[in-house]
């Protein structure tokens, strides 16, 4: 039985990456940080599963992950653990760097001091481009816009550095955006599709959001992950690119999401230059705010994932409408059982 070793476990991707790894036979365990509330909602369901054990650690701490991986003898390692809100990377780089970054750092450290030939995967992103030049490929250069998309190419680069001096498997796979029922309630898919939810069930706000112009490659989770398994399945490390190939403004998003419910959105623009939308009989349902606006951005993300396609035979089962559709329906059902 292999035994992987997954970092954010209790985050959207952790939590399908554990049921895949499970449903391979794999005996896993999960790294949860300690806090005064635990926050388990993910991996709930997954919590009486015999081959899955739960410890205490933090990626900060390089110390509980030396202790980690000498206790567990990994055979792959999953990083996973991030802050990995974009958004809050301008009020809060420090923290960002420290997790998004040297936490990784920590990882390949910890595995070379205990078990320098345990596989890893480490969580590179899309954040790392420009989102001027696209369709963004594995050689497209790297141009950061946020603390966060630093933080990750600080990481994405040590996996290099390690991979090269120190003879370590560690691929990195630069993920697009992807998306799932288990999304946190700050990212945008999440947002619009919960405050939609609660409008159609009668509570009566208006959906503020920030840029709509910005263009995202979206996925769902559960074929991400399948993604990063299979690039530790392979001989040889490498980055690969996962990505739908389709790319959608966030404007495309929101009216996909009233028009499930059968609205057709009108779109006008303020004086101050700031779209809002509303329903034909004329009630604003949607604005866009200065406040969510932020200080840089990736404006347009499209990926070519043509490398992980044919060297992995990766490719994704849930098209953009089967994404929205598993984001709407299982939102629905929540609110119906509340
Ligand atoms: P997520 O839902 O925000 O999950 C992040 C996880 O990291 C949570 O389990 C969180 O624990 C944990 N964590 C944060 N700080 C930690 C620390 N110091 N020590 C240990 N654990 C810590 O993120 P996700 O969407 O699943 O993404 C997974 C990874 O892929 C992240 O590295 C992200 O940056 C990267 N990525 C995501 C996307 C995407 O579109 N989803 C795209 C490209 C790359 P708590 O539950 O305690 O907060
Ligand atoms: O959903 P988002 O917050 O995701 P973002 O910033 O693209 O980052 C996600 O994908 C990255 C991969 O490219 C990951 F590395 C990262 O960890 C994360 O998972 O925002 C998507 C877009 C942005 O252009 C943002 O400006 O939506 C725009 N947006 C417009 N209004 C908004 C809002 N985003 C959020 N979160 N909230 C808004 O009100």
């Amino acid at each position: 039985m292999k035994k992987a070793i997954v970092s954010g476990v209790t985050g959207q991707d952790g939590s399908y990456l554990v049921e895949n790894l499970l449903n391979k036979g794999y005996e896993v365990c999960g790294i949860v940080r300690r806090v005064s509330t635990p926050n388990v909602t993910n991996i709930s369901h997954l919590l009486n599963e015999k081959h899955l054990k739960l410890v205490d650690g933090d990626i900060t701490d390089l110390s509980s992950l030396v202790r980690i991986f000498a206790d567990e003898e990994p055979d792959e390692i999953y990083n996973l653990a991030a802050q990995s809100f974009v958004a809050a990377s301008w009020n809060q780089p420090i923290l960002t760097c420290n997790t998004t970054g040297m936490g990784a750092l920590n990882v390949f450290e910890a595995a070379r001091q205990v078990c320098p030939s345990a596989k890893i995967y480490q969580a590179s992103s899309s954040e790392m481009f420009n989102g001027i030049e696209y369709p963004q490929t594995e050689s497209t250069k790297f141009r950061p816009r946020s603390p966060y998309g630093v933080a990750k190419l600080f990481a994405h680069e040590m996996a290099r550095i390690y991979r090269e001096s120190f003879d370590m498997f560690i691929a990195c796979g630069i993920l697009f955006n992807h998306e799932s029922p288990r999304r946190g309630i700050e990212f945008v898919t999440q947002k619009v599709v919960d405050s939609v939810v609660r409008q159609m069930c009668g509570e009566d706000f208006i959906l503020e959001l920030g840029n709509l112009e910005a263009k995202r490659d979206w996925s769902h989770a559960a074929d991400m992950v399948e993604g990063m398994w299979l690039m530790l399945q392979q001989d040889e490390p490498d980055d690969y690119i996962l990505s739908s190939g389709e790319t959608h403004s966030i404007f495309e998003f929101i009216n996909k999401i009233y028009r499930y419910f059968e609205i057709d959105l009108v779109w006008m623009t303020r004086t101050s230059g700031l779209p809002y939308g509303y329903d034909l009989e004329g009630k604003v349902l949607v604005q866009s705010v200065d406040k969510y606006y932020r200080p840089n951005e990736v404006s347009t993300l499209l990926g070519d994932s043509s490398r992980a396609r044919e060297e992995l035979h990766w490719s994704p089962k849930y098209t953009f409408d089967a994404l929205v559709i598993d984001m709407i329906e299982n939102k629905l059902s929540k609110y119906k059982e509340e």
